[in-house]
């Protein structure tokens, strides 16, 4: 497991979700620039400039290997007219540098630097840029040399971004896909560096909406004048902050792209962090002693499963379909006298608070959504702190020396729609379907870095204002994924070719009803696939047939778990 982060200043913590800049196996590269591209992420500011200057030596080589390639290709007659075109398009690629970008309405854009990167094993060369949109948001562009689709990808951010996550883009490049990706206006030593929040309204506006909207406008641009024509198709990929992105987009921005989609998205920044505080304080006594450890997690999760693991037919630890169980934690209560293998009335209460998320004391909803049944062996290190709120997240101010425990769940809930740029939870997406955009959103049942709850509830309330499960399926459909954890990991059959099933979508008509996940294990257990259906149906087990392959499933309607029945 990846160790926490060390945030500035004086502050160790352990932000749940470190594990959102992950990227999936699937998505990986062993290209010696994209782990170029990770250093660069990951260094201090100050070793930023060097790692880049570094990059450029490289990017001179990887020039002079191009040239070499294409004089080596000149004396083959048959492929005269590629090696042509791939030269005009080494040439492009140096171009782009001289080319104006600053006249992009809304996203005036310049270009710092441009370079061929070689090929690298299932890699293709690339035209690589980096650039700054006004006023300060860093970009990083991936453009095929050879064989662009003619489409055009945006690949999203983690945690609270400030590094470019452009080795997200390759997998999309491997497909011809042109390919960018920013820093959401802020520069951070990683994606958990929470230095620029204070007093950067800017900053705190080209994170919430602004960075993502024209780093789509600069891609198109940079990739028309690059290729010679805008391209056919756009597309946004994201998950975690990614998703949020993604979601975002939708909302205020549903022109920007034909497809997106997000994964594990936040639902109001703001409101996930008022969340992650409710979480952290219901795991907390008043002398800040914790309440459920790992033995009383474990029988809590025990229980549960032995409720309702069979839900899908197979007793593999995978609920399928969390939100029809009825596990009920006060069941553990301890009786007279008992004093192992059950729960005290604080540890109860303790974890009723992490199934129902933030009320008052009058017992009122003050947020949507929580964890979901089966996701407690990861509670212990779920929630996080007043940090967000004292750095200025939330729109408000605090003391510097706000603690967890100031926050006054009677009252200051009240205060946090003072930061509305952070705020994606808006059901009305009829521009979005007017549009003709499609939106796949999907997330993993035993998320507690960015819980499935209230994604659940934005989904079902998009239906009540979109009129409904059939129109809202028609342009955004929302997938579950059993036993995933957050964007990846887990128990759950989470490797799924999301591009692909959308590119389908958009470009062929052919929306997906069901997708087939699959789980790669690890040491001797076997690999297996299963079926994920649109939520809210799960998949059940036939009966017979081998309980890996996911052709021995059914699907099974979920509709009586729904919140509203
Ligand atoms: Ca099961």
């Amino acid at each position: 497991m990846r160790e926490c982060p060390l945030l500035w200043p004086r502050v160790v913590i352990c932000p749940t979700f470190w594990n959102a800049i992950r990227i999936p196996a699937n998505e990986r590269t062993t290209s010696r620039e994209s782990e170029l591209s990770l250093q660069e992420q990951r260094v201090e500011l100050p070793r930023y400039a060097m790692a880049h200057l570094h990059m450029m030596s490289k990017t001179i080589f990887g020039t002079l290997a191009a040239i070499a390639e294409l004089l080596l290709l000149t004396a083959l007659p048959s492929t005269a007219v590629a090696e042509e075109t791939a030269h005009n398009q080494a040439a492009a690629c140096t171009a782009l540098k001289r080319a104006n970008f600053s006249d992009i309405a809304d996203a005036p854009t310049w270009i710092i630097s441009t370079g061929l990167v070689i090929a690298t094993g299932a890699d293709p060369a690339y035209c690589k840029v980096f650039g700054t949109i006004e006023p300060r948001i860093g970009i990083e562009m991936r453009l095929p040399v050879k064989n662009w689709n003619g489409k055009f990808l945006e690949y999203g951010c983690g945690g609270w971004c400030g590094v470019i996550f452009s080795d997200g883009c390759m997998s999309s490049l491997r497909r011809g896909y042109a390919c960018i990706a920013s820093d959401m206006g802020h520069k951070g030593s990683q994606p958990f560096d929470l230095r620029w929040w204070k007093d950067n309204l800017q900053g705190q506006i080209d994170f919430g909406f602004r960075a993502t909207h024209v780093a789509a406008l600069a891609g198109k641009a940079i990739a028309a004048q690059y290729y010679g024509a805008p391209p056919i198709k756009s597309y946004y990929y994201g998950c975690s902050t990614g998703g949020y992105q993604g979601v975002m987009e939708a909302q205020r921005f549903p022109w920007d792209f034909d497809g997106i989609i997000a994964g594990a998205p936040d639902i109001d920044s703001t409101q996930s962090n008022f969340r992650g505080l409710w979480w952290t304080r219901s795991n907390h006594d008043a002398n800040g002693n914790q309440i459920l450890g790992e033995k009383e997690l474990t029988l809590l999760h025990n229980t549960a499963l032995a409720l309702c693991d069979l839900d899908d037919g197979v007793k593999d630890g995978i609920i399928g379909n969390p939100l029809g169980c009825k596990f009920k934690p006060r069941t553990l209560l301890c009786k007279q006298g008992e004093t192992s293998r059950c729960l005290s009335s604080a540890q109860v209460d303790a974890a009723e608070k992490f199934y129902s998320g933030p009320v008052n004391s009058a017992g009122e909803l003050t947020s949507t959504g929580s964890f979901l049944v089966g996701s407690e062996l990861a509670w212990e290190k779920a929630g996080w702190g007043s940090i967000y709120f004292r750095d200025g997240l939330a729109g408000y101010s605090t003391g510097a020396d706000f603690k967890d425990a100031d926050f006054d769940f009677d009252r200051d809930y009240k205060r946090l729609g003072l930061a509305p740029w952070y705020d994606n939870s808006n059901p009305d997406l009829r521009r979005l379907k007017a549009a003709g955009g499609k939106l796949i959103v999907y997330h993993g049942t035993n998320d507690t870095d960015d819980p499935p709850g209230p994604v659940i509830d934005y989904y079902e309330t998009v239906e009540k204002t979109m009129g409904g499960q059939k129109n809202t399926e028609a342009f955004f459909r929302l997938f579950l994924i059993p036993g995933m954890n957050h964007c990846g990991g887990g128990i759950g059959a989470m490797n799924v070719d999301w591009l692909r099933i959308l590119e389908k979508w958009v470009e062929e008509g052919t929306a997906p009803d069901s997708v087939v996940g699959t789980h790669a294990s690890e040491g001797n257990e076997p690999n297996f696939t299963r079926p994920l259906f649109l939520y809210p149906d799960y998949a059940k087990y036939k009966g017979t047939g081998n309980v890996n392959k996911a052709e021995n499933f059914r699907r099974v309607s979920g509709e009586p778990s729904r919140s509203d029945q």
